[in-house]
């Protein structure tokens, strides 16, 4: 059986995670969790970009040569991740060596293959998304869409790929959905982009950039950053995998890794969207990939804002999650206060839109749903089950199973979409279904009255369903998960208490 294989952007090195990085990193923690739960295991690759001008420039501005400056970055990411307890089961940096002999080997392969010709020409770059601009994309005064700059001006000799020859077949694949774009905005943009004069054969290498991975066939050259980026998602799986790469093509060594390969879906955010639908693609066609072997899913979700303006590095308006996580870390305590920021990030916006964060916002959303629908229910049906000295009693087990099967099949079927907003939702309404059913029955008159075998009844009916629904939250917020097993366990303890 094949493993769930999900992947996040790897993140450029200008600067610490925010919020963000922690969206994209989440959500690919979540369906990798649900997957490892509830599936044939999952492989989760993240990891650092640590090559191009980006990373350069921002490296000599702390005095730092780019090794020491990544090696210290990536150091910080990398923990950053653990302390958040991501589960990745890879950690990828482009500047480990089994990637950039990678990197060396799809380029060179290109050559072989016919994909890249040699050209002078003149463009606009950002550095800020390393990318080449058009003009007319351009916002007012000349500056990049995403960044506070104004692009430079390139006139280099390089090694264009010939995206033209391959822009059609990917049109096709997108339009099939064999190559899934979600949501559906998102994929129209794309076959927008697709018909757009504006999608040509473009460079995959730099003249003057000297902090990248060099061209083994033209020592004036290095590789683009991006086709180095794209390749992390193959040369990680690879290498993790122990897969013997030397004397091979590319072709054959995919033979070997079909338990994993392809990515089932990819997360990213809407500013890198043409890289992963348009060229990534391309660049696997150029290697000789069949459609069989490309990835499945583009999940391309929304930016958080912070004062209006997309949360980023580069204008330094960032929320860290480590702050927010630390605080209700204080509060909750146990560490798991970043459970509540899990919870935010997937229900504050559906994937796809924007949202704005604020710590007041954030504050609003643990009162509303942590504390007064998930935690005032567990917290009630415990105190009755100790009050009435039922903690222990369940529904018959093949009620039991029954129930879990039913409510399975329907949250299995928003994951199997990553629609974590509508499996979230889906968990708070079965929590909901309690405590209306609570206020219903009035278990505080039924025992008033003598009627045991009812309260015994609904109180098993309502723990097993709270049995059931701690493992829904699980992938969500998994330190509390445990907890409310615990509690359930007939331990002491509090779900999340209310902030004063
Ligand atoms: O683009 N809101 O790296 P990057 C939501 N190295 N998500 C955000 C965000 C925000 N405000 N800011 C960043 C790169 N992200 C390349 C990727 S992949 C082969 C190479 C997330 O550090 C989002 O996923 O600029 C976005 O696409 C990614 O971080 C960009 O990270």
């Amino acid at each position: 059986m094949k493993r769930f294989f999900v992947t996040t952007p790897i993140y450029y090195l200008n600067g610490a995670p925010h919020l963000g990085h922690y969206y994209s990193t989440t959500i690919a923690d979540i369906l990798a969790r649900y997957h490892r739960k509830n599936g044939a295991g999952a492989f989760f690759l993240t990891g650092t970009d640590e090559h191009g001008q980006k990373v350069a420039e921002k490296a000599s501005l702390v005095g730092l040569s780019p090794q020491a400056f990544t090696d210290e970055l990536s150091t910080e990411w990398k923990s950053t991740w653990q302390n958040l307890d991501i589960s990745y089961d890879h950690f990828i940096r482009t500047t480990d060596d089994y990637h950039t002999a990678f990197a060396q080997e799809v380029i060179h392969r290109l050559r072989e293959n016919g994909a890249i010709y040699e050209k002078e020409y003149d463009a606009l770059y950002c550095v800020g998304s390393e990318s080449f601009v058009s003009k007319s994309e351009l916002r007012e005064g000349g500056l990049c869409p995403d960044h506070d700059e104004e692009p430079q001006i390139v006139n280099e000799k390089n090694w264009f790929f010939k995206l033209t020859d391959y822009k059609d077949q990917v049109r096709r694949l997108i339009e099939t959905d064999v190559l899934e774009i979600k949501p559906q905005s998102r994929k129209n943009e794309v076959l927008e982009m697709l018909r757009s004069p504006d999608i040509q054969d473009f460079s995959v290498t730099r003249e003057r950039v000297t902090w990248g991975i060099p061209v083994p066939f033209d020592e004036n050259q290095t590789i683009y950053v991006w086709i180095d980026a794209l390749f992390n998602y193959m040369s990680a799986l690879i290498h993790s995998q122990g897969i013997e790469t030397s004397e091979r093509d590319i072709q054959d060594i995919i033979k070997d890794i079909t338990d994993i390969w392809a990515p089932d879906v990819q997360i990213l955010g809407k500013d890198i969207v043409k890289f992963h639908a348009i060229y990534w693609p391309a660049f696997l066609l150029a290697l000789g990939l069949n459609e069989t072997q490309l990835p499945k899913k583009l999940l391309v979700h929304g930016f958080f804002v912070s004062g209006g303006r997309k949360m980023s590095k580069s204008l330094g308006n960032i929320v860290t999650p480590q702050s927010v996580s630390a605080e209700y870390d204080q509060i909750i305590g146990a560490s798991r206060g970043n459970d509540v920021l899990r919870y935010y990030v997937v229900i504050e916006m559906m994937i796809g839109n924007d949202g704005d964060v604020t710590p007041e916002r954030i504050q609003e959303v643990y009162q509303s749903d942590l504390v007064n629908k998930i935690g005032n229910t567990y917290q009630r049906v415990l105190g009755m089950a100790r009050k009435y000295d039922l903690l222990t009693t369940r529904m018959a087990p093949e009620k039991q199973e029954k129930l879990a099967q039913a409510i399975q099949h329907k949250s299995q079927a928003y994951m199997n979409q990553q629609d974590l907003y509508g499996y979230v939702h889906y968990c708070l309404d079965l929590t909901g279904e309690i405590g209306r059913g609570i206020e219903l029955v009035k278990p505080w008159e039924l025992a008033k009255n003598g009627q045991d075998d009812e309260l015994k009844y609904h109180l098993s009916k309502w723990l097993t369903a709270l049995e059931i629904i701690a493992d829904l939250w699980e992938p969500i917020m998994p330190a509390s998960a445990i907890e409310m097993k615990s509690l359930l366990a007939g331990n002491q303890g509090m779900l999340f208490p209310r902030i004063s």
